[in-house]
């Protein structure tokens, strides 16, 4: 019988986003594979380690909330130096939340409602 791949899958760093991932490994799992469930609030220095434990065959991480550039800053050279491949996908396919909010911000100008000019309009994270 072939051998299960086994992968690793989370969300890196303070995100606490976990219901994708769990579906996510849900589906692998029914799909056949062998799946590490590393959940939510994983810090990047533990997938490595779980890969390297577990001989996994990929890691498949995700960041939803928005400070994943940050999270991930030497995460590319750390996999190098432990020989994994890594790939992230172009930035065209992670602008979920600027599509989002360009879409209400257009949906109030067409039904007529604005903001004064001396709304503050700073993003607010979760780090200074
Ligand atoms: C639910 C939710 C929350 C819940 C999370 C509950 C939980 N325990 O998971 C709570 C209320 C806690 C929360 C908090 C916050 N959230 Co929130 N949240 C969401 C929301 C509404 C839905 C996410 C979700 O669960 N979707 C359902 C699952 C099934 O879908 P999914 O996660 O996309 O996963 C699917 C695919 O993406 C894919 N997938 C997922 N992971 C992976 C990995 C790989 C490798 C692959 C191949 C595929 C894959 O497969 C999954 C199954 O189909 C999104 C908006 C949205 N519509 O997506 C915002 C959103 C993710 N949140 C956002 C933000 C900003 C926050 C906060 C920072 C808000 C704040 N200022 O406090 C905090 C962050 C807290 C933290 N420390 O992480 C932003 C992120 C902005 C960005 N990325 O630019 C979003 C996009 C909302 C927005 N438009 O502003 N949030």
């Amino acid at each position: 019988m072939a051998k299960k791949a086994t992968i690793i899958t989370g969300t890196v760093g303070n995100d606490a986003h976990v219901i994708g991932t769990k579906i996510l490994s849900r589906a692998f799992r029914d799909a056949g594979f062998n799946v590490v469930e590393l959940g939510c609030l994983t810090p990047p220095e533990e997938f490595i380690q779980a890969a390297q434990e577990t001989a996994a065959d990929a890691i498949l991480m995700s960041s939803l909330y928005g400070m994943g550039e940050m999270d991930l800053q030497g995460f590319k050279d750390k996999c190098r130096e432990a020989g994994l491949a890594v790939f992230f996908p172009p930035p065209e396919l992670c602008t979920d939340n600027a599509a989002m909010i360009a879409f209400a911000g257009a949906w109030r100008l067409e039904r007529g409602q604005r903001s004064l000019l001396s709304l503050r309009a700073a993003a607010a994270g979760l780090r200074p």
